[in-house]
């Protein structure tokens, strides 16, 4: 969920009843809203034992992700993603700087929205997770063995890569769709021509099966709808993906009432294996458009490139490679069941949870049951394609999970709460509240062809009363519940970083043995490496000052420093020369206008200073190391521009 617009949308119609909800909440429903002495034994992973399931949340708009054990919901981890992060000197060091460049130039901020892990033959492989930057258009790819973030392309002709990055089942794509149509290509043109002007993009980035590379592989200009979410296909459905679009109407102003109106707007059905046929041969135009892509290189050095053309499908250039499957109304999520026969869609404002069978859409299609056409795009008939529709759910459906037992579980945003279906029949099998307002709910491994089960984690939007207040702003939150028997069963309320916008979880023995221990000090590639502490040295050139510095439990070397002028470019080169499973070693110095350096085991990285005082400032470590981590300290001493004051330093005899 956006946090403000489709707040707005679902507007008039919910806010009366989510505020009667929410004052019901309010109440303290507390048999209900808080767990049993059972439920605590669930999820109690004692002291020094392992959670079953690692969980990988979005940030939402931290721009991070986040890493949880589960059941515990114990915070692990921060993974830096599309925002800088002070704490481990993310988008500061020199190495790293060159990830969050885009063609607006070096964006530090983005909204991340939906965590996506690789897969192979549609079940978690545990070697990459995607994600989403909404703002400003890019798709990360995190490499699970360290967690860190290898890779960002920005997306071109979006604005609001929000319909993305979900897998194919064989991660030989990741998809991505704008939320905004704008004009395509970009250009000053009146807002009302909209209709004329504006167009969406729905997007193929191929990812290399050894490396996880990424490379833009087509995007294919559409009507000017907003495209909000997607699921590829799997198993029977598997060569197609799935996207919602709502303002079907085309407005573009006041959409809360302009983008109601139609009764049902679509999902999108595109067949991508049509779409690569088309592209080889030749169908594809070349549009010249900028986009960055940033990756970090085997020395460990992140780098940018700036790319000007790329492959666009027209629909109609490519016939049978793009449908519309009727859908009400104004729909948000989408969600593909572990067989890929089922198609579930969350309409905000409907009614139903519609649900829509590849079969039928087959045959559909083999039949011509058209019932007209949008832009020469054939819609396909509802009732064609209609497997059933979940009558009475509850309030503001948006999105679906499943578990191995034929169920499904819908996220309610309006009603709160999460509903369990049968997805052969659509019949209701039981509810549960949720505090408050769920968004996406997450069931371990819901997204493959084999879910784990067990869990189905409401990702909830507004916590209200749930914890101690902490000012204008609450804690948003992750609820935890067993799904293990008929009923559905509240087990644990966990605060989360940012909004816990999704999240996807894996068995932790998936990953858990491959985790990187330390980085090999043989094989740093990084040119500015010191791998010993004779070879730290401190070198001038002009007024640029290169600083080639060893850490190791509990001294730097060189440790004083003269010789630096105000105004100098100073370039620290920290290299942590142990070899030790969880031994970084920190970098302050006093007034620097930059982060720390938090540099691993094995590491190099680099931060520029530029001092502007003379004097004798500290520097010393950051991260507590060892019994003599206060001892691991240094000075350099600032002498005024055009000093007379030589380079100098202290290394050990
Ligand atoms: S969605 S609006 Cu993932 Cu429900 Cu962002
Ligand atoms: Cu090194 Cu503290």
């Amino acid at each position: 969920m956006m946090r403000d617009s489709s707040w707005n949308r679902i507007g008039r119609m919910g806010a009366a009843l989510a505020a009667v909800l929410l004052a019901a909440g309010c109440g303290k429903t507390t048999t209900q809203a808080g767990g049993t002495g059972d439920a605590a034994s669930r999820v109690y992973v004692a002291p020094g034992q392992y959670d079953e399931f690692y969980m990988f949340a979005s940030g939402g708009f931290s721009g991070q992700v986040s890493v949880y054990g589960l059941p515990s919901g114990r915070l692990f981890r921060v993974i830096p993603v599309f925002s800088q992060d002070a704490e481990k000197s993310y988008g500061y060091s020199e190495q790293s700087k060159p990830m969050l460049e885009t063609s607006y130039g070096f964006i530090p901020w983005d909204d991340a929205h939906h965590p996506s892990l690789s897969k192979t033959d549609a079940m978690n492989d545990g070697r990459w997770l995607f994600i989403n930057g909404n703002n400003t258009p890019r798709v990360a790819r995190i490499d699970l063995a360290e967690m860190n973030t290898k890779e960002i392309i920005e997306i071109p002709n979006s604005a609001g890569n929000h319909a993305s990055p979900f897998v194919t089942q064989g991660t030989e794509y990741v998809v991505t769709a704008t939320r905004f149509s704008v004009p395509t290509p970009q250009q000053d043109v009146p807002i009302a021509t909209y209709k004329e002007n504006f167009g969406g993009q729905i997007g193929f980035v191929a990812v290399d099966a050894k490396t996880g590379k990424m490379t833009l592989a087509f995007q294919i200009h559409m009507p000017g709808f907003d495209y909000d979410l997607a699921r590829p296909g799997k198993g029977v459905s598997h060569g197609w993906a799935f996207f919602t679009s709502y303002n079907t109407e085309q407005a573009n102003t006041l959409l809360e009432r302009n983008a109601s109106q139609n009764d049902k707007d679509f999902i999108t059905a595109v067949n991508w294996k049509v779409a690569e046929q088309c592209v080889a041969a030749g169908k594809a135009k070349t549009w010249n458009t900028k986009y960055a892509h940033n990756w970090v290189d085997d020395a460990d050095i992140a780098h940018s490139e700036m790319l000007t053309s790329e492959k666009v499908l027209e629909p109609a250039d490519c016939p049978d490679m793009v449908y519309f499957l009727p859908t009400p109304k104004s729909p948000h999520g989408v969600d593909v069941d572990p067989t890929g026969e089922f198609i579930a869609a969350g309409g905000k404002l409907a009614a139903v949870i519609p649900v829509a069978s590849f079969t039928k859409i087959q045959k559909a299609i083999a039949d011509k049951s058209i019932d007209r056409m949008v832009d020469g795009i054939p819609v396909l008939k509802y009732e064609a394609i209609s497997a059933c529709e979940v009558p009475q759910p509850g309030l503001g459906p948006l999105h679906t999970e499943f578990d191995e037992k034929g169920n499904a579980y819908t996220s309610m945003f309006l009603s709160s709460e999460i509903v369990k279906w049968s997805v052969k029949d659509c019949k209701v099998l039981d509810r549960i509240p949720t505090y408050y307002s769920i968004g996406h709910l997450m069931v371990v491994g819901g997204d493959t062809r084999q879910p784990d089960g067990k869990y189905v984690v409401a990702l909830n939007k507004i916590t209200k009363d749930r914890y101690l207040p902490t000012g204008p702003e609450l804690t948003q939150s992750a609820q935890l519940i067993d799904i293990s028997g008929d009923k559905m069963k509240l087990l644990l309320d966990f605060p989360t970083i940012g909004e816990p916008h999704y999240a996807q979880a894996i068995l932790a023995s998936k990953i858990k043995d491959a985790q990187i221990k330390t980085f090999n000090l043989a094989e740093n590639k990084d040119p500015n490496a010191t791998k010993a502490e004779k070879d730290a040295r401190v070198v001038r050139k002009g007024n640029v000052v290169h600083i080639y510095m060893t850490a190791i439990r509990s001294h730097f070397v060189p440790d004083n420093i003269e010789g630096v002028q105000v105004g100098d470019s100073v370039y620290i080169h920290v290299t942590n020369v142990e070899q030790d499973w969880d031994v970084p070693h920190g970098f302050a110095i006093t007034g620097m206008h930059n982060s720390e350096l938090l540099v691993m085991p094995g590491q190099t990285r680099t931060i520029v200073w530029v001092p502007e005082r003379p004097g004798v400032l500290p520097f010393y470590c950051t991260d507590f190391c060892s019994a003599l981590h206060q001892e691991m300290q240094g000075y350099v001493r600032v002498s005024p521009k055009g000093s007379n004051v030589a380079v100098s330093y202290n290394t050990p005899k």
